[in-house]
């Protein structure tokens, strides 16, 4: 017996759904392992806490939380959102839970990657990742929602849709021997196709420096209406981003999406560089089955990195110098979004932002 479709999801009619299509909820995850989360995770907690508050404002949010934390997460957590008990392995519900999917009269069905902790035995960051595997299956429990259990590794920060038949990867992390080294690129595109329902894959080349996710393209650039993107960017030479960023550009100048159109792409700062601290990196439990945090790694951060809700964008605050500029950026991009920034240097240190803590599901 199982309870997963046997099926595809384009095979049954469904395919993934842009962001900024309605939702009718939000997932996330509660941060407390110490090896990942300094200070005994209390700061990590603080800015997911403002992180569900803003979405909150437009969409209802649960908060899967393990046995432990149950009792302090509900009541550091606002009352309007739902805290519900979940074993996880660490906090990332863009890349552990589902990714939704619906189909012409408005079903909804979950797809749930195989998920391998960024890298698998050698090049993981953690291990073990039983329970977040699990995630996945669980919210779509939850939700009432049918699964289909994909049959290759992927994360939801791997991949960006518009809904109209078009996905933004990458070349380093889809291609990458540490998720799928059996397959070619020719059928991981068939397989983005099954489970994505999209028709054309735009390849982008490398993600955001150091990116531990090996170059998750939501640290890189997003849709934010079909036809439009935006891309981190630096124009200083010296900035090992500088040539991903360019490279990017250039590609995505070149392509058309799938309805045939070029795309119009807008520029977000790149921030900093940043680097962890000495205090930061004194704040890290150690743990032999975890990758090493030390003081002086430079920060993966990008405000790209931000989630489009019904009603708000929750943007990330990184850096005093571009912060402004980028909010007041992202109010443009988004007319008749409330753009909220919420300081996320927090959620960074542990390896992602704002978009990688987050899951909508769809209505
Ligand atoms: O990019 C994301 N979607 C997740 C980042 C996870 C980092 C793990 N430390």
């Amino acid at each position: 017996m199982t309870d997963t479709l046997q099926s595809t999801p384009a095979a049954d009619g469904y395919y993934m759904p842009a962001e900024f299509s309605p939702h009718c909820g939000c997932w996330m995850l509660w941060p407390e392992r110490t090896d990942t989360w300094h200070a005994g995770a209390k700061p990590a907690q603080q800015a997911f806490c403002a992180v569900a508050t803003a979405i909150a404002s437009g969409e209802s949010v649960s908060v899967g939380v393990s046995a432990n934390q149950f009792i302090h997460a509900r009541a550091q957590l606002p009352a309007s959102i739902r805290v519900v008990e979940m074993s996880h392995n660490d906090a990332w519900m863009r890349d552990v839970g589902p990714t939704c999917v619906v189909n012409a009269q408005g079903e909804v069905r979950g797809v749930d990657w195989q998920f391998n902790a960024w890298g698998g035995i050698t090049n993981g960051l953690y291990f073990p990742w039983d329970q977040d595997d699990l995630v996945a299956r669980k919210v779509l429990e939850i939700e009432r929602l049918d699964r289909y259990r994909a049959p290759f590794v992927l994360e939801g920060g791997a991949i960006h849709v518009d809904g109209q038949g078009t996905a933004l990867v990458t070349e380093e992390c889809l291609l990458n021997p540490n998720r799928n080294p059996e397959l070619d690129v020719g059928q991981i595109e068939l397989l983005l196709a099954e489970y994505l329902g999209v028709t054309t894959i735009i390849w982008l080349g490398q993600g955001v420096y150091n990116d531990e996710t090996s170059g998750h393209v939501d640290n890189l650039c997003c849709f934010i209406r079909p036809g439009e993107v935006v891309l981190t960017w630096t124009d200083n030479r010296r900035d090992p981003q500088y040539k991903r960023s360019h490279d990017a550009l250039k590609r995505l100048q070149q392509v058309r999406d799938a309805r045939s159109r070029k795309l119009k792409i807008h520029l977000l700062p790149h921030p900093g560089p940043l680097y962890m601290t000495e205090l930061e990196a004194a704040g890290l439990d150690s743990n032999d089955s975890t990758k090493l945090r030390v003081a002086g790694d430079r920060l993966a951060a990008s405000y790209v990195n931000f989630y489009i809700g019904n009603s708000v964008v929750v943007a990330p605050l990184l850096d005093a110098k571009h912060d402004r500029a980028v909010l007041s950026k992202l109010r443009r991009l988004f007319p008749k979004r409330k753009v909220i920034g919420v300081p996320a240097r927090e959620i960074v240190l542990g390896g992602g932002g704002i978009h990688c803590i987050t899951q909508q599901i769809p209505v």
